[in-house]
């Protein structure tokens, strides 16, 4: 905790930080125009503050509403706490986490997704795991816990737009799904897939021309990492719908976008998958996008972060804090 510090002056607050689809949709604009790579894009942006005043109401208490509100006495919980796996920092409020989400599908809006998640059906919620495996299966969400032993973790949490959260994940290593399904040796990266429902989610109909639906990937290596969780849910609860229920994948060294959501396909392939975000700025958002405080985001610095609900700037620490376990893997000669 020593080295937590509070607003310094001179650090890009986080209001200047464009949300993603603010950007891409002035990229888009500006293209049409003809200004597109002329220095007034910067300038437009630097202009463009709207999301001070969310991020100030974000971390403001309100009630829990009901959408976020989960069954307690469901299969696998609550799980043990698993002790080699906490940072030792405060943990950030369950109903600050669950008001403050990136969800695309539902809202561009952090604070409206909770809102917006009442019409999607989490269950039943088949898992399809295949391609590249020797024994694909298909398995619903509600019996993980029958065939996984369920754990928490607590673990430091960063997107890519600078701010940050410590929350505690339940679930278990992802390398124990792989190798339940036995990956063939062509099998390279693994990818996921998450729900295509816009009758439930409406912001896809409202991001109608983003490549649909989100998908991310990791190299093998990293997803047998044991750091790499399937998650089913967080606080000791399932996943409230606004986190990504019934489950999703956590890569805690990695920016929070590959931290996918909802995942109903999971498949073994040979070459590097398409991801979202890099599909729509792959100079921002690379394939490997591990977090590193050295290497800006072409649009702000990746120095400090936001700790959401105690507002702290802190350091940004390169991969995330999780470096004993994970620089081994990028510092092959
Ligand atoms: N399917 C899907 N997964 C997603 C996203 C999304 O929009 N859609 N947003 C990502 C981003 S940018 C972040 S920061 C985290 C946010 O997770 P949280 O709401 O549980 O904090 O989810 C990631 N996974
Ligand atoms: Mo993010």
């Amino acid at each position: 905790m020593a080295n937590i510090i509070s607003r310094p002056g001179w650090h890009l607050p986080e209001r200047l930080v464009t949300p993603e689809h603010v950007f891409l949709n002035r990229r888009r604009f500006l293209r049409q125009m003809g200004f597109a790579g002329s220095g007034l894009l910067a300038l437009g942006l630097a202009g463009c503050e709207k999301s001070a005043s969310n991020a100030a109401a974000a971390d403001t208490k309100t009630a829990v509403p009901a959408s976020q509100k989960t069954a307690s006495s469901a299969k696998g919980f609550p799980a043990p706490r698993n002790p080699d796996f906490n940072p030792g920092w405060p943990l950030t409020a369950e109903n600050t986490a669950g008001t403050y989400n990136n969800f695309y599908e539902f809202s561009t809006s952090k604070e409206r997704v909770v809102k917006l998640v009442d019409k999607f059906v989490i269950s039943p919620w088949p898992i399809q795991i295949g391609g590249l495996a020797e024994k694909p299966m298909t398995i619903d969400a509600g019996e993980l816990s029958e065939t996984f032993t369920f754990e928490e973790r607590v673990y430091r949490f960063r997107c890519v737009e600078a701010w940050s959260m410590v929350v505690p994940w339940t679930g278990f290593p992802l390398s124990k799904l792989i190798e339940k399904v036995s990956p063939k040796t062509g099998a390279k990266f693994i990818k996921f897939t998450t729900f295509n429902r816009p009758d439930q989610a409406p912001g896809m109909a409202r991001l109608s021309d983003y490549p649909w639906p989100y998908t991310e990937g990791l190299r093998m290596d990293e997803a047998m990492n044991p750091l790499a969780m399937v998650v089913t849910g967080i606080y000791g609860k399932p996943l409230p719908k606004q986190h990504g229920a019934p489950v999703r994948i956590i890569v805690p060294w990695k920016y929070g976008y590959k931290s996918i959501k909802s995942v109903v396909k999971i498949e073994f392939v040979e070459s590097q998958p398409a991801t979202l975000w890099e599909t729509l700025a792959p100079t921002e958002y690379p394939f490997e996008s591990n977090v590193d405080p050295k290497v800006p985001h072409p649009r702000w610095s990746q120095a400090m972060e936001r700790v959401i609900d105690t507002g702290d700037y802190v350091p940004t620490q390169p991969y995330n804090g999780y470096g004993n376990y994970v620089a081994k893997l990028y510092n092959k000669s």
